[in-house]
Order: structure tokens, then C-alpha cells, then sequence
């Protein structure tokens, strides 16, 4: 009796952290070998203040991410895995790779 009142709490929490909007607002931003998300031009990502963006690590050379803007943020330099930043204040970042240079790995973020 009281394992299954422990399992309905449990899919509750579930179901309540799926439907959140924090949940849907999770951007995902591929980094690969030597870009963000496309291979060609500087891609711009908008997304509402607030979110959650998720660089994830494909690509088979290390990579890192290095934001500058209103607030500076920078993850490890990785070969795998994701990195993710809640952007809470607006205002464009130049997003890059410092192992391989804005010219040519960068994105730009906008957060609105
Ligand atoms: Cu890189």
C-alpha cells in the first residue's frame, strides 16, 4: 500500500516536471567539427529570457563554449556530453569556441 501511494507521487512529480514550462524551454545547440549548429555562416539562436540552452558536444574534436555579453560564461573544453546555461538577462551573446576562433566557430544568442 504504501510502495504504491510512493509510485503515484512519484509519476506525479513526473508528469508536473514534463508539462513545466522550464521543461519546454530548453534550446539545443549541436556543436560539431568546427561549428555550431551549421556548418556554413554565423547561425543566430533567439530564445526567451529564461531559457535553458543545451550545447551538445558531437562533434569528435574538443570543443568549448565562450559567451560574452551581459554575463560571461564558459564550459569546459569537451569532446562529449552537453553544457547548459539559463540565460536570465537580455541581450546578445557572442558565443564561440576559443580553441577554434570566432571567425571560424561562433554563434550568436539572443536572448529577448
Ligand atoms: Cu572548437
Amino acid at each position: 500500500m504504501r510502495l504504491k501511494i510512493l509510485g503515484l507521487l512519484a509519476l506525479t512529480v513526473m508528469a508536473a516536471a514534463l508539462t513545466s514550462s522550464a521543461w519546454a524551454r530548453t534550446t539545443s545547440v549541436r556543436v560539431s567539427d568546427n561549428y555550431f549548429m551549421r556548418a556554413q555562416g554565423v547561425p543566430t539562436v533567439t530564445v526567451p529570457r529564461g531559457a535553458t540552452v543545451r550545447w551538445v558536444f558531437v562533434g569528435r574534436s574538443a570543443h568549448n563554449v565562450s559567451g560574452r555579453g551581459p554575463v560571461k560564461f564558459r564550459s569546459d573544453t569537451m569532446t562529449s556530453g552537453s553544457y547548459t546555461k539559463r540565460l536570465t538577462k537580455r541581450g546578445d551573446y557572442r558565443i564561440m569556441c576559443s580553441i577554434h576562433g570566432s571567425s571560424d566557430m561562433s554563434m550568436l544568442l539572443r536572448v529577448r
